[in-house]
């Protein structure tokens, strides 16, 4: 698992979309939200996929052949306050137009800030997916920056927000400081891609 790890592409147009035919995981969510940073985290590697602390780094849709199986697609995030609205919205378009033509996407994970509640994005995005029909995953990420009963209480709103989360199935949570969360993860890619 994860033995070979290859840089395949970034794509900043709707035409430069990826279009070899292996199966793909994708990571989306907010800008900052750690989409990168899990990304390095789950394949043990510190600057595979681009991180920073500007948010806003991830500008491009980039993919990762790993094991020359399935590809891990890191998905630039959205809502960040700063960029011009003609780049916020170049960006929208360019998520959207990947979403509504994704024949080789297989699982969504959607990371959320544990800190914070769903915002109106967070919205947008899982009505995407549902309306692709692409199965998700919601990611509680950043769970190192809460005490237990901050962590009890995130737990309960973002199931409270999407009741259709069930802890443990469709709900996962990561941490990219603990690796709280890897494990998990690496069993669920084992199941899918590994197991044959
Ligand atoms: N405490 C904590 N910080 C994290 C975690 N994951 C990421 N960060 C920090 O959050 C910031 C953003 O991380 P990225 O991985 O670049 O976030 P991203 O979602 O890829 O951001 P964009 O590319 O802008 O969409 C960085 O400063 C990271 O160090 C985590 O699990 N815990
Ligand atoms: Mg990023």
């Amino acid at each position: 698992m994860f033995k070979q790890l290859e840089f395949l592409k970034s794509a900043y147009t709707a035409e430069q979309l990826d279009k070899s035919s292996k199966p793909e995981i994708i990571f989306c969510g907010r800008s900052n939200v750690g989409k990168s940073s899990l990304i390095n985290t789950l394949l043990n590697r510190k600057k595979f996929a681009k991180t920073s602390s500007t948010p806003g780094k991830t500008r491009s849709i980039n993919y990762y052949l790993i094991d020359e199986k399935y590809k891990l697609v890191d998905l630039p995030g959205y809502g960040w306050a700063k960029t011009s609205i003609a780049e916020r919205e170049k960006w929208a378009k360019l998520v959207e137009s990947y979403l509504r033509n994704s024949r080789y996407v297989e699982l969504a994970f959607h990371l959320i800030d544990s800190r914070h509640k769903p915002t109106e994005l967070d919205d947008k995005l899982n009505a995407l997916l549902k309306a692709s029909s692409i199965p998700y995953i919601i990611i509680l990420n950043k769970i190192d920056k809460l005490n237990q009963s901050q962590f009890a209480q995130a737990k309960k709103r973002i199931i409270e927000h999407y009741p259709e989360l069930v802890f443990g199935e469709n709900l996962l949570v990561f941490s990219s400081i603990t690796k709280r969360g890897r494990k998990e993860l690496m069993s669920l890619l084992n199941k899918m891609f590994y197991s044959s």
